[in-house]
């Protein structure tokens, strides 16, 4: 086992929402190209971590479980083509996204911070990648607003595997 996992914070959709997730994931790609992400890895990122050793990840997974998590909604209905990093993602629909998100990304932020991580500064946007290696969308499809009551903060491992990642859900809270 290597030193430092390469892991994430997400939620994690249950098998209902991730089905329709991955039916939108489905039509989205055979209007814009792309490689589809399969239906069993759609998640919400929260914050991308990297490279992570075990006192760190310990750390992290300490605040996590200290974490008073309010109930948190998010409506995503819009498709975006994200041209730099040629993806094509669900968007939410809530601008400013809700505050309760904002605040457990800030806190994960926070504790990444603190443990010597660097971490994302940009404001937060959340979002669920549906294909990636896109390289145009003509025009976003549109799609019935998905609303998703997260729950159970997720720390996944981001596992290459024959040139893929394949994640692995570590803890949930
Ligand atoms: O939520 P999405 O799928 O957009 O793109 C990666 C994925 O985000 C992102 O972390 C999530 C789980 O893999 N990611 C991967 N490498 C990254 C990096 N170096 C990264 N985000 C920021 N910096």
């Amino acid at each position: 086992m290597s030193s430092a996992s390469r892991l994430f914070f997400a939620f994690w959709p249950d098998d209902q929402l991730a089905g329709r997730l991955g039916r939108i994931a489905g039509w989205c790609v055979h209007d814009a190209g792309g490689r589809k992400v399969p239906t069993r890895n759609l998640h919400l990122t929260l914050l991308f971590l990297g490279g992570v050793t075990a006192t760190q990840q310990e750390a992290l997974e300490e605040t996590a479980s200290r974490l008073a998590i309010p109930p948190l909604t998010l409506t995503l209905g819009q498709v975006e083509f994200w041209p730099r990093a040629k993806i094509l993602c669900l968007t939410s629909d809530d601008d400013p996204p809700d505050p309760g998100l904002l605040e457990l990304v800030d806190a994960l932020r926070r504790s990444a911070k603190s443990q010597g991580l660097r971490v994302e500064d940009r404001p937060y946007r959340p979002h669920v990648t549906l294909a990636r290696k896109v390289n145009r969308l003509a025009e976003p499809p549109r799609v019935e607003p998905v609303t998703w009551s997260l729950e159970g903060l997720c720390l996944v491992e981001s596992v290459p595997e024959r040139g893929r990642y394949r994640y692995r859900v570590l803890r949930e809270w």
